[in-house]
């Protein structure tokens, strides 16, 4: 007789920062964890689960994962889009974790078992001016990372993205009820970027992974400038480097530089990474877990990235939870073409609330061998910390003019 879903809830949470985490409970008291946050935007992820898809999961059949994407995607009829990616997402990853704890294993084991012993990690080094970055570097390097991401502040700018100025974690999402704004000049930062990769480079010596992120600034000629000035750097990839709505503009990146190219966090279906990898225009793909689908989905992005020999370094920031994390390791060890995990790490808070079997170590992650996703969720601990508005920010050119954050 199959198990039935009983219960389906969302906690909204705020252990140092905003979570969304779904709860789906069987008849035969399984429970999985799925992971719905969506940084900035999470009560209409919050809402889209409570108020339109928990009724229809009441009575399913938890172990048919692929009918509920199917039925939960194309059911929607109003398609795609992070907030009802995200919503799929947190399902198709509850469901895994009941699935595999049904089953005894690990969810890995249910995606054909590993194809690697760990997973190569990537962290953030920041600093405000470049001896800052450099001593980041230092301390990330100490920690075992192998590969690190630098940002750095950029002369005459006040605030930056990726930096805090007295060397705190980073943190996007401000509380509050306004999103902070901050003055972007992308003539200033393309100036003094080559100048601060190149001291990171020189720094950490040829071997360590160095990984830098444009976040969605530039036009594709400054994309195309700022690799060329990068070309000798050996960088692992220039992340985000435009604003990707527009994929074409990928082939002018493309065509004048080699630098390689990472596109996808802000991605939700494989259709927005469609032509960049059937075109070969990006290197790695960034779609996370959680907001594009789920593991169901991120299997199919990885599986058409696999046959263009374009590879998988999925986003694994602050706001991206231990859940999304714990999922995205179980895709890693089992995904041929999973090359880097990005961990900036959690606050201790966030460990609490959120026991997980994966483990950090030696620049490395693993999922770990429990069943399922391997996470809990301490609830009455979260109930201590609800939510908290908060906002990402946004930037305005030195003129007042909106431009991308
Ligand atoms: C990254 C991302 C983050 C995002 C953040 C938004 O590469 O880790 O760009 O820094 O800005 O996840 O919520
Ligand atoms: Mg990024």
């Amino acid at each position: 007789k199959p198990d039935r879903i009983a219960a389906v809830d969302v906690l909204v949470t705020s252990p140092t920062r905003n979570f969304v985490t779904l709860k789906i409970t069987t008849e035969q008291g399984l429970v999985g964890w799925g992971d719905a946050t969506l940084n900035g935007r999470e009560l209409a992820v919050a809402s889209y689960l409570r108020d339109h898809l928990a009724p229809l999961l009441i009575g399913r059949d938890p172990a048919r994962i692929e009918d509920t994407w199917q039925y939960l995607y194309r059911g929607a009829y109003w398609r795609r889009g992070p907030v009802t990616m995200t919503s799929v997402g947190a399902v198709d990853l509850a469901l895994w974790d009941i699935k595999g704890k049904a089953a005894g294993l690990p969810v890995y084991q249910l995606l054909g078992g590993a194809v690697r012993d760990r997973i190569l990690s990537y962290t953030h080094a920041t600093g405000w001016d470049i001896p800052q970055l450099l001593d980041s570097l230092d301390a990330r390097l100490a920690q075992g990372f192998r590969a690190v991401r630098a940002q750095t502040g950029v002369p005459g700018l006040d605030i930056v993205y990726g930096v805090s100025k007295d060397g705190a974690a980073y943190e996007p999402a401000g509380r509050g009820l306004a999103p902070v704004e901050e003055t972007w000049d992308t003539d200033a930062y393309l100036r003094h970027a080559p100048e601060a990769l190149a001291a990171a480079r020189s720094h950490l010596g040829p071997e360590v992974k160095l990984l830098h992120d444009a976040h969605h600034r530039l036009t594709p000629n400054q994309a195309a400038r700022l690799g060329r000035s990068v070309e000798d750097l050996d960088l692992f990839w220039l992340e985000d480097v435009t604003p990707a709505e527009n994929q074409e503009v990928l082939r002018t990146v493309r065509a004048k530089t080699t630098v390689p190219l990472a596109i996808g966090e802000v991605f939700h279906t494989v259709w927005e990474c469609q032509s960049l990898i059937t075109e070969q225009l990006i290197d790695y793909v960034r779609c996370c877990v959680t907001h594009a689908g789920g593991i169901s989905h991120l299997r199919r992005i990885a599986a058409l990235a696999d046959i263009w020999q374009i590879q998988l370094g999925p986003h694994g920031p602050s706001d991206v939870s231990p859940v999304a994390l714990a999922a995205s390791l179980h895709v890693g060890l089992a995904t041929p073409n999973f090359a880097i995990q990005e961990y900036m790490g959690y606050a201790p808070l966030v460990h609490e609330v959120f026991p997980h079997a994966w483990t950090y170590e030696d620049g490395h992650l693993h999922p770990g061998e429990a069943p399922g996703l391997g996470i809990e969720v301490d609830e009455e601990l979260a109930a201590r910390h609800p939510y908290e508005p908060a906002y990402l920010p946004v930037a305005r050119r030195r003129d007042g003019s909106m431009t991308d954050w």
